[in-house]
């Protein structure tokens, strides 16, 4: 069944091929799949939000954004290290996270995802990315800060070992993050006091690989960082 497949494929980091499992109903079968996280003693920290740029909409061919959930095993401290050696084909993405408090936004940081699809060569149907927890597979969270006035058009630069390696703009989510903050909240059911929400990305998702370092920077919010192990 697809629940054990993509488990197995998250836990020994190899591939499954797009077609090979009836999903069924998705984000059931995504709960499930995080259960099994929880149940080797994960926890959830929070949710993302994926496809909310108008290009990867149109790429999947779908209007609405999709989500996943994020536990604690996802986090790589701001200048860590993500380890490759349980992911597959790991990209990044940047992108800005949202701080949770009484259901609202109560700080905002610069944000970088690792998304890591169990499915070969990154090729899925919106079933099978959303049973596979929508990609998700690292997160590193930069400084929390108070909101900024405007935060619907701010400069975004993705670096690869000291390059430039993507250009974008807060406004390519959504048109502005914090619809994504209102869109995760109504998706996931409400959210947690200290949930982070992942808003999604600003430019196109890059592929890293071993010894690189990797920098994101928003405007007016700062940096985040991780370095990929060798
Ligand atoms: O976070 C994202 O937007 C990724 C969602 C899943 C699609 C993909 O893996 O590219
Ligand atoms: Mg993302």
């Amino acid at each position: 069944m697809i629940v054990d497949a993509l488990d197995r494929a998250l836990t020994t980091a190899t591939e499954l091929a797009s077609g090979s499992f009836e999903v069924g109903e998705p984000y059931s079968a995504q709960q499930d799949l995080v259960e099994r996280r929880l149940a080797r003693g994960e926890r959830i920290v929070g949710v993302k939000l994926g496809l909310t740029s108008r290009a990867k909409m149109q790429q999947m061919g779908v209007d609405e954004v999709i989500w996943g959930r994020l536990t604690d095993a996802m986090r790589v401290p701001d200048g860590g290290v993500l380890d490759l050696a349980p992911r597959i084909h790991p990209k990044v993405e940047p992108e800005v996270a949202f701080l949770v408090r009484d259901g609202e936004i109560a700080a905002i940081a610069p944000a970088i995802e690792v998304i890591d699809s169990r499915w070969l060569d990154f090729k899925f149907t919106l079933a099978e990315v959303i049973a596979d927890n929508t990609s998700a597979a690292g997160f590193v969270v930069g400084a929390w800060q108070p909101v900024p006035d405007g935060v619907d058009n701010l400069g975004v630069l993705l670096e690869v070992d000291g390059r430039v390696v993507e250009i974008g703009s807060t406004a390519a989510i959504l048109g502005d993050p914090r619809r994504a903050f209102a869109d995760a909240k109504r998706l996931a059911g409400g959210l947690e006091d200290e949930w982070i929400v992942l808003a999604g990305a600003a430019t196109a998702a890059v592929a890293v690989g071993p010894g690189q370092t990797v920098r994101v920077e928003v405007e007016k919010l700062g940096t985040a960082a991780l370095k990929v192990s060798a």
